[in-house]
């Protein structure tokens, strides 16, 4: 029997880590390591598995000293923690076997020559050739994947088992991989591919099903790299299987995911995806300036009304969320301006603003090279208000402008703005639950307390809460969610984000 330890590394406290917001919920991280439960799923059952995600608890040397084996994932934002988990594991004699995006095409980038066994490529191709290569004493050093990337029909139901549900926000789950556009910046298609592989409906309800029999209620994040990749497929099979999960499940679950903006084109698919859960979508968006989505090459956003479509995707029962990108070479000066102007008309009240970032592997990356354009730099956290290339409009205009950006939009008057631009045009569904649960009671407390009495911007808060409870009041729930997120980024904004702005511009 052999005793794997699987370990998920830190991850820094910044946009996405929702570290404020989840103490008004009494949650520790927001996600559960998908990755690392789907390499738990594939591994021998006879073999001992445990998990310890760093956000979550700490990791003991009691814990390294049990195994015989340290299963590391993480992504390049995670790499410092990563190699201190590489260390310590090392410290206690333990040989580590590392994968996920960090170590994905360009890994060479980063060294890691620290690592025993470096696998870089999806885990269902190259697992069971790992596992035979433990069971005979012969670990490789490095294992890559072929060319020909996995059929993810064969993947596993994530070993949900080892998950502590009550620690986490949110469950995950995966239906595609892959991506059809090819968007200069991008590493999802170096790391996953052009052509969507999807699972079949079967495989997305036995996860659900899994989910559910763990005990989860609440929000699922479908983690693909564009679920409507495969359009066809998705509303032939999949949205009508979950349609009907969900209406039997007593509409337990919601969903989030991430799709590209042609996802406004098709009225069918977003009637089908609002009917199935779906109330949350994060959308490439990246920029107002046209010239810009020409020079990345982002196909489905190039001459498209970018302002009408987000309101249609409203308009059909789900928020939108926005990654927006500042510092391509065809950026005018004015784009700090127009970014703010477009994200307040949108009523994106999430907008993920980020500093442009060659990550290795990708087009960009080599384009920068070519043109001596890369630096030596690079957290692989695009919104910490640092890059890894030299931007045309110069470093420091872009820190300057790109700061301009952050603490406008998270400044409390512009923030609760966008909240009701927001709401006047969402049309939630009607199967949706309102959540007053006494965790979520807890929240309105705590949110009313922190937020409406000590912060700044209380009264901005008081405002609009009062606004909504009269105008809008079956989103009264959204409008605390927003007000702690809001809380969270301000924070974020405020402490590491802008450090390092002021330090990049001296
Ligand atoms: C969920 C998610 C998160 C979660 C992570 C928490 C969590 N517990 O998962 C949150 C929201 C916190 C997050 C944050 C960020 N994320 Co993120 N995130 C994702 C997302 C959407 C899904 C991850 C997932 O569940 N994938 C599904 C699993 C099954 O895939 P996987 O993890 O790759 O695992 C497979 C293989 O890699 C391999 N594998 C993985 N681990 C291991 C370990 C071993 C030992 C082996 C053998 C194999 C193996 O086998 C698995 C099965 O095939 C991915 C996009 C994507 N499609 O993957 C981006 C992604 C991982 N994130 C990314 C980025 C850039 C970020 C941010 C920096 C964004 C930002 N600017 O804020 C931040 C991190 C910084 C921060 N401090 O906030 C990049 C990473 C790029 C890179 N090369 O590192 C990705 C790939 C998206 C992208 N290209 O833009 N993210
Ligand atoms: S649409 Fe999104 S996932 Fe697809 S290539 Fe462009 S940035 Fe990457």
């Amino acid at each position: 029997m052999v005793r794997i330890l699987l370990v998920y590394p830190q991850i820094p406290e910044t946009f996405w880590s929702f570290k404020h917001a989840l103490k008004f919920v009494s949650r520790r991280a927001s996600f559960p390591p998908l990755g690392l439960l789907t390499v738990a799923a594939l591994l021998p059952s006879s073999w001992e598995l445990k998990l310890v995600d760093m956000n979550v608890g700490n990791l003991s040397n009691r814990d390294l000293r049990w195994a015989d084996y340290v299963f590391v994932s993480a992504m390049v934002a995670q790499q410092d923690s990563a190699r201190d988990v590489i260390a310590r594991s090392h410290r206690e004699g333990k040989p580590v076997v590392a994968g996920g995006p960090l170590f994905r095409p360009g890994y060479e980038f980063f060294g890691f020559d620290e690592v025993d066994c470096l696998v870089s490529g999806e885990a269902e191709d190259l697992l069971p050739r790992i596992v035979k290569d433990i069971e005979n004493g012969a670990l490789q050093r490095t294992y890559l994947c072929d060319d020909e990337r996995p059929d993810i029909a064969n993947s596993p139901v994530p070993k949900w088992s080892l998950v502590d549900n009550r620690r986490y926000e949110m469950m995950s789950l995966q239906y595609s991989r892959g991506c059809p556009f090819d968007c200069e910046f991008c590493d999802i298609v170096v790391m996953n591919g052009h052509v969507p592989r999807t699972k079949s409906a079967r495989q997305v309800l036995a996860e659900l099903d899994a989910l559910f029999e763990n005990g989860w209620r609440g929000a699922v994040f479908f983690t693909d790299d564009n679920f409507i990749g495969n359009k066809k497929k998705l509303k032939s099979e999949i949205l009508p299987a979950i349609i009907e999960w969900n209406r039997e499940k007593g509409y337990r679950f919601t969903f989030i995911t991430e799709a590209s903006i042609n996802l406004a084109d098709d009225e069918e698919l977003m009637l089908m995806m609002n009917g199935a859960g779906f109330d949350v979508v994060f959308v490439g968006i990246e920029s107002p300036n046209e010239g810009s989505l020409v020079e990345c090459n982002k196909m489905p956003n190039k001459g498209k009304d970018l302002l009408a479509a987000v309101k249609t995707i409203q308009n059909h029962g789900m928020q939108v969320q926005g990654g927006f990108i500042v510092g391509f070479d065809e950026d005018p000066p004015s784009i700090f301006r127009n970014q703010i102007e477009f994200i307040q008309r949108s009523g994106i009240v999430t907008a993920m603003v980020g500093m442009l970032m060659a990550p290795p592997g990708t087009r960009l990356f080599k384009r920068m090279e070519a043109e001596g354009r890369l630096l030596p730099s690079g957290t692989g956290n695009n919104t910490d208000g640092t890059t890894n290339i030299v931007p045309k409009m110069g470093l420091e205009t872009l820190t300057r402008g790109y700061q301009e950006v952050v603490s406008t939009i998270y400044s409390p008057e512009p923030y609760y703005e966008r909240i009701l631009t927001f709401l006047r045009e969402y049309r939630p569904r009607s199967t949706r639950r309102s959540n007053y649960s006494p965790r979520y009671i807890g929240a309105l407390i705590r949110c009313m307390w922190t937020i409406g009495l000590k912060q700044e911007g209380r009264m901005a808060f008081w405002r609009h809460f009062a606004w909504t409870l009269r105008h809008k009041p079956r989103c009264f729930h959204m409008y605390i969610t927003f007000a702690i997120q809001g809380y969270h980024y301000r924070q974020v904004a405020a402490s590491a984000g802008m450090g390092q702005m002021k330090m990049q511009s001296g």
